[in-house]
């Protein structure tokens, strides 16, 4: 019995070895990282959880991550890709077993093509959010997805992550502007598929299936994204409204007067911009204490600026009419425009110095919005007195971030110990019972791998662990990540 578990442990760590050698070979030895400071590899952004990694690989090109997907799967050796490592979910870490390769896709950032015809931009994932934006603008074109994180994080785990952000209400998400991927299998296959096709119905599209799936069911290496014109004129205001309702409210009058020329709408508690004032005090935050809420709503438009800031002054003065809005400010300039989304992109960081926190990115239908936040907020003030909530979010999708802070004076690490997985449930209940998701935009990763079964459809959630072993039946991609 002994002989045998020695064996077993002599030949592990042979094939480890003989593993690393392989790899060095493919891609230098100053591309497979196993010493020294890997604690931006390893250490998840919130952090909430630390891992040990075998070796960091970094790949330079396509080819390279297939010799490294097919040296991993001979040693049996599972991968977590990893793109800018701002996921919120604990999903692009290595566990802390020391026997994963953490496949970091930085070094493949090259733009291969914008076509101008075709309004399309192709991109290595590595790339980050912000140059695939820079280079659409370059060209003179917008590419619109746009989050807090778009410095640091890559295409690859948008898609991934099947990404959100601020622009949703227009362009849609991450999958929406996705037109191509070029993927490596888990078993070391390229699927090519970067033609830019508008119309393609050749059987099922593996490439939903790939967008959103947290680098469970292949790597992507390239995508083909869609590019949109420039637009004209694009005007920026911030409303103080009293209750969730009237929010709610206001984006239905956002809807009816501007069409599809509303490109933004995010509601903020008056909590959350409470900790943006405290922690970034130099940002001048408008009306923020005379309010419950805050809205800030964008609209972009092909017409010019006069008649476009008619059509939006007219939408507030509507809105003050009906009361739903009490007080306005519409930014003068670009500057005073960006200072309105600096704020709203500061809350996450704002929380984060604040100490660690229970976050919750959920949807529901916009019309049961107000209904759930009325009772959650209850039930929640009454499970846990002192509790302070950072509701914030995405409200023109239907998209909160309905996050909890540990009472005032309590200790941050003891409140997430004791009560997260109590305050989870009483959340994810009431979402569910307002017929909601869970996971509007950050995914599954780790964090809410065992969240997932009490509230996903069985049929949909055995159907994903189908797929799951169709297409990586070693286990090797990411295990332990959105399904078990
Ligand atoms: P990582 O964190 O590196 O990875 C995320 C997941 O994707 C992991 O499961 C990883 O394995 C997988 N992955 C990474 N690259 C690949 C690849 N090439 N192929 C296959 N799988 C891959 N998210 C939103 O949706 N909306 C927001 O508004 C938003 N705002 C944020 C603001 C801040 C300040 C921060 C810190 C985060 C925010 N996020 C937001 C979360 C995060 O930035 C997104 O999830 C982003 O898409 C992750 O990209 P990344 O490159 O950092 O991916
Ligand atoms: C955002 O909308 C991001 O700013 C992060 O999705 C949300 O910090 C959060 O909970
Ligand atoms: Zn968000």
């Amino acid at each position: 019995m002994f002989a045998c578990v020695f064996n077993l442990y002599k030949m592990s760590d042979h094939n480890t070895s003989a593993l690393l050698d392989t790899l060095r070979q493919v891609l230098g030895t100053p591309h497979v990282l196993t010493d020294g400071d890997l604690s931006s590899y390893e250490q998840d952004w919130r952090k909430r959880a630390r891992g040990k990694a075998l070796a960091v690989v970094r790949p330079a090109n396509t080819e390279e991550v297939v010799a490294i997907v097919k040296a991993c799967a001979n040693a049996k050796v599972s991968i977590v890709p990893q793109g800018g490592n701002t996921g919120l979910v604990v999903g692009s870490i290595p566990n802390e077993s020391g026997t994963q390769v953490v496949l970091s896709m930085q070094r493949m950032h090259r733009v291969r093509n914008v076509d101008a015809d075709n309004l399309t931009i192709t991109v290595e994932a590595g790339c980050t959010l912000q140059s695939v934006q820079d280079a659409a603008e370059k060209a003179g074109y917008l590419f619109p997805l746009s989050l807090g994180s778009e410095g640091s994080c890559t295409i690859g785990g948008n898609l991934g992550t099947n990404a959100g952000g601020t622009q949703v209400v227009r362009y849609g998400n991450a999958r929406e502007l996705c037109l191509g991927l070029e993927v490596v299998t888990a078993s070391g296959e390229v699927m090519h598929g970067l033609s830019g096709l508008r119309k393609d119905n050749t059987g099922y599209d593996l490439r939903h299936l790939m967008i959103g799936s947290e680098g469970t069911l292949g790597i992507i290496t390239a995508a083909t994204m869609k590019l949109f014109p420039q637009p004209a004129a694009t005007l920026t205001a911030w409303a103080a409204v009293p209750t969730v309702t009237d929010a709610v409210k206001l984006l239905g009058l956002a809807h009816q007067h501007l069409g599809a020329s509303l490109t933004g709408f995010e509601m903020m508690n008056q909590y959350s911009l409470g900790l943006v004032n405290k922690h970034f005090p130099q940002m001048r935050i408008p009306l923020w204490n005379e309010t419950p809420y805050c809205v800030l709503l964008e609209n972009s438009d092909t017409e010019s600026q006069e008649h476009a800031r008619a059509r939006f002054e007219h939408l507030l003065e509507v809105a003050l009419e009906n009361s739903c809005v009490t007080d306005a400010v519409v930014a003068e300039n670009l500057s005073q425009a960006r200072n309105f989304w600096h704020i709203r992109e500061s809350i996450t960081m704002a929380q984060a110095q604040e100490g660690l926190n229970i976050k919750h990115d959920i949807s529901l239908s916009v019309s049961s919005i107000a209904a759930f936040v009325e009772k959650t907020d209850v039930q929640l003030a009454q499970e846990i007195p002192g509790v302070r909530l950072v509701n914030f979010g995405h409200l023109g999708d239907g998209n909160l971030h309905y996050n909890v802070q540990v009472p005032e004076g309590h200790d941050n690490a003891a409140f997430i110990k004791d009560y997260e997985e109590r305050v989870n449930h009483l959340v994810y209940d009431a979402v569910k019972s307002f017929g909601g998701s869970i996971s509007a935009e950050h995914g599954i990763g780790s964090l809410k791998v065992d969240t997932l079964p009490d509230y996903k459809d069985p049929t949909a959630l055995a159907l994903m662990r189908q797929v799951k072993q169709a297409l990586d039946p070693l286990g090797i991609l990411n295990p332990g990540r959105v399904v078990r």
